[in-house]
């Protein structure tokens, strides 16, 4: 084994098991981040926005594994670079590692609800243990002298050898052999490593566990209603406050169909998109709903607050605006919630008063993340809720637990912002997260539908084939679907089911008499207003995906 690689192995043991401490101590305590997550959302964040989008085209939901494989690999060459290093350059090494320990301090301070003081300390411990844990691998592979030797003379010194090492060092690394300590070095090395990966996985396993055990929210519960004549806090009555639910879904809005998705998502299978890599862990009893900017009353909400205040369940279908034509990207909530416009209403904002200073209504979350849509929107009569809970139950925390923005008819990348801390009216200037991504301004959500019970590339057998799926355009509800067998030379309308609201989406079925060949189907919506999806292709950058669902199926 070559000296360049047993100094490169030094290094990245050493690294293995800084990062394994460091994720050990993150699964240990909920408010130390894990160092690699943090790293990973500050690359994503530093990102030009433009690369990202890319990014999310070219590789799809790949992006986050090839991000990660492509920063573990960078992390071990650098880590090897450095042993290296160590040899050659000790203090330059040295530099090398604090350099390291800052950027690692400074990604993971950025994450919210963080202890400062025991991060850095564990960082820097961390990186500390690994530094020594190298130097002593180093020396074990005789890489390293206790007292340096004279600067080698003309006897045949190696060009770029480092003038530190000793003799024996010095015959080994010319060589490219190991003379002294082979055993010892591996078996060093081999345990630093496996002490660092079963950190990392200890870690690693204790912090997905925290993670399972919130992935069960608690059932919601809502205050009951004060009775009539109740005393209030402030000694005055107490206004009774009203709760509305809705009864169970209409039976006749689920078509028994196989393949059929529920018409209400369960919330383990709500689709899921977030810009940070972890979701916030927010504290419901110091956390405050803010509403500020351009208002006549800024005030602030405790969680406490909210539920006192008249609330309701909505059932309203969320899209994300990168949805490609049948895809996933779309589920259908039962929410509950305060709504928006009541809330506003509490800081003195109404319809009326929307000026070009509160143009805009920006949603910001406990960890930065922006949304932002025409203020008018929430006061237009729409059920846009300041929500809190989904089918029956708390928010999930990766749902933005515990309060978030449900807005119908418009995409998730404007409007609803999870983790939500701070509602602020502004001027339309002001640029959402995505928005600063090349994204469009507006977000409308564009007229869908997918064919959801059978599958591209399907080989069916003759006879009824039911061809199924839901369409949706929140706000502007389903009147029609139709479906065509012949790449869309023909159409025929699909039976609907009932829909939940205006805000959801609707099943929809064309039963199919199928006769052997090959066919290409089509599914198109018409929305309440009498307007067909458009059948103009469009990817979903930057204002979401249209076009008609499109698949090939063989029929024997
Ligand atoms: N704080 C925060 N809120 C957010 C996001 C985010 O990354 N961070 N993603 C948004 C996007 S792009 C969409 S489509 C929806 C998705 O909500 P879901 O993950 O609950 O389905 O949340 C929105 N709210
Ligand atoms: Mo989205």
């Amino acid at each position: 084994m070559s000296a360049r690689s047993r100094a490169g192995i030094a290094g990245v043991a050493g690294a293995v098991l800084a990062f394994g401490l460091a994720e050990l101590a993150h699964g240990l305590s909920g408010s130390i981040p894990s160092v690699f997550v943090s790293l990973a959302q500050q690359v994503i964040e530093r990102t030009p926005g433009e690369l990202v989008t890319r990014g999310i085209e070219l590789l799809g939901t790949a992006d986050i594994p090839v991000l990660v494989a492509c920063m573990i690999v960078g992390a071990l060459v650098v880590a090897a670079i450095l042993g290296n290093l160590a040899v050659r350059s000790p203090a330059l090494a040295i530099a090398g590692v604090i350099i390291l320990a800052g950027i690692a301090v400074a990604a993971a301070l950025a994450e919210p609800f963080v202890d400062a003081a025991p991060t850095v300390l564990i960082i820097v411990g961390a990186l500390a243990i690994g530094a020594v844990i190298t130097e002593m691998l180093l020396r074990t592979a005789g890489l390293r002298s206790s007292k340096p030797v004279e600067p080698a003379g003309g006897d045949g010194g190696t060009p770029g050898m480092p003038p530190t090492m000793d003799v024996r060092s010095r015959e080994a690394y010319a060589e490219g052999g190991m003379s002294v300590g082979r055993r010892s070095f591996l078996m060093f090395g081999g345990s630093a490593l496996v002490a660092g990966l079963v950190a990392l996985g200890l870690g690693r396993f204790l912090s997905a566990g925290g993670a399972a055990a919130a992935a069960a929210p608690k059932r919601l519960k809502i205050p009951a209603e004060p009775k009539k004549g109740e005393t209030g806090e402030g000694g005055g009555l107490k206004q009774a406050v009203e709760h509305q639910t809705l009864p169970k879904p209409d039976p006749e809005a689920s078509l028994d169909v196989p393949g059929m998705p529920d018409v209400i998502t369960p919330a383990s299978s709500f689709y899921l998109i977030d810009a940070a890599f972890t979701s916030p862990r927010v504290d419901v009893n110091s956390w405050k709903l803010s509403i500020k900017g351009a208002v006549d009353n800024p005030v602030q909400f405790s969680y406490k607050d909210l539920m006192e205040m008249p609330t309701r369940e909505s059932d309203i279908t969320l899209s994300c605006v990168s949805n490609p034509v049948g895809g996933g990207l779309v589920s259908n909530g039962r929410w509950t919630g305060v709504l928006l416009s009541d809330v506003l209403a509490e800081a003195g904002v109404t319809r009326d008063k929307i000026s070009r200073a509160s143009r805009q209504l920006v949603g910001r979350s406990v960890d930065g993340w922006t949304s932002g849509f025409e203020t008018k929107l929430a006061l237009d009569g729409r059920e846009a809720l300041v929500a809190f809970g989904l089918n029956g139950s708390e928010l999930p925390i990766k749902h933005g637990y515990p309060v978030r923005l449900v807005v119908p008819g418009i995409y998730g990348y404007v409007s609803a912002t999870k983790w939500l801390s701070e509602i602020e009216l502004t001027n339309w200037n002001f640029d959402a997260y995505w928005i600063q991504r090349t994204w469009s301004k507006e977000g409308p959500i564009k007229t869908q539908s997918r064919i959801d019970t059978v599958g591209d590339g399907e080989n069916l057998s003759a006879g009824t084939v039911p061809i199924g799926g839901v369409a949706w355009v929140p706000h502007r509800s389903i009147s029609k679907v139709e479906v065509s067998t012949d790449g869309g030379s023909s159409w025929n309308e699909a039976r609907l089911a009932s829909q939940l609201s205006e805000d959801t989406w609707r099943q929809y079925v064309y039963d199919w008499d199928a006769k052997p060949g090959d066919y290409t189907l089509q599914v198109r919506a018409t929305d309440g207003e009498g307007q067909t999806q458009t059948a103009e292709t469009a990817p979903p950058h930057p204002s979401g995906a249209s076009g008609y669902h499109t698949i090939d199926v063989s029929v024997a």
